[in-house]
């Protein structure tokens, strides 16, 4: 009820004038809806809050939580005591991307506590998630006989980051003559028979990368297997040709290749 006010006392007979004010902030409210980034490392000041006491009382300051603490900077040369905010813990964006807290000033022997409260600060968004595929493992067959532009698999990576920080473009980074993705739908297609027609191979691990749009982007590879089914399309090669069969006589029954 005191607080913001002056009282004067005058002590009877004694004629000593005592002021006991309460301190204020001075630009406390320039710190609501700050924007911080989430790779502010721990201890760095992010604002200088200044705080005055008309009597000179010597002031403390103290904060909620433990996001954010601050350090007593001195008094300035308008006699303002100033407290610089400092990171406490790293900031996290994905799980917590707003920090709320109360900050008071206290003038010690004069009594008066003031707290500012609900101050909100923001925090946005670095690119420190790479993406991270879905459903994995990826395990498709393609039959031999397939047309150019056969849809074989859909892979999906997901990123938790903002914006361009969480957006995912897909690539091949083997393989390429026979397979092409879709650089934003992650579906895999057949893009050139020759390797598969020639039957040399009968499996391939397609290895894809989904990468971020950070400009600074970050990446993550996975292997697609798929299988080349036969179709039967040749007619059946008996190894060793010709067959001769011997009869042996006497032998009722037995038959003996050769
Ligand atoms: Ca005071
Ligand atoms: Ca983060
Ligand atoms: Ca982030
Ligand atoms: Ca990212």
């Amino acid at each position: 009820m005191l607080e913001g006010k002056c009282i004067i006392l005058l002590l009877a007979g004694i004629g000593i004038t005592m002021a006991v004010t309460a301190p204020e902030f001075r630009n406390i409210g320039d710190l609501n809806n700050m924007l911080v980034s989430e790779n502010t490392p721990v201890g760095e000041s992010i604002f200088q809050i200044r705080a005055y006491d008309p009597d000179g009382n010597a002031l403390d300051f103290t904060i909620s939580g433990d996001t954010f603490r601050i350090s007593p900077a001195g008094v300035n040369a308008q006699g303002e005591t100033l407290g610089d905010l400092e990171v406490a813990k790293i900031l996290d964006r994905e799980t917590n991307p707003v920090v709320r807290f109360d900050v008071s000033i206290t003038d010690g022997l004069g009594g008066h506590t003031i707290t500012h409260s609900d101050i909100l600060i923001n925090v946005i968004d670095y690119n420190d998630n790479s993406p991270q595929f879905q459903g994995t493992p990826y395990e498709a067959r393609l039959s031999e006989n397939a047309d150019i532009g056969t849809s074989i698999i859909t892979v999906r990576a997901t990123d938790i980051d903002s914006g361009q920080n969480g957006a995912v473009n897909y690539q091949l980074t083997s393989h390429t003559d026979s397979f092409e993705i879709g650089q934003v739908d992650g579906i895999l297609r057949l893009k050139d028979r020759t390797a598969i027609e020639s039957e040399q191979q009968t499996a391939y691990a397609v290895t894809v990368r989904a990468v971020d749009g950070g400009s600074q982007p970050l990446a993550t590879s996975v292997d697609v297997f798929v299988q080349i089914t036969d179709e039967q399309n040749r007619a059946p090669v008996w190894l060793n040709e010709p067959y001769e069969i011997s009869i042996t006589e006497g032998t009722p029954g037995s038959l003996q290749a050769s």
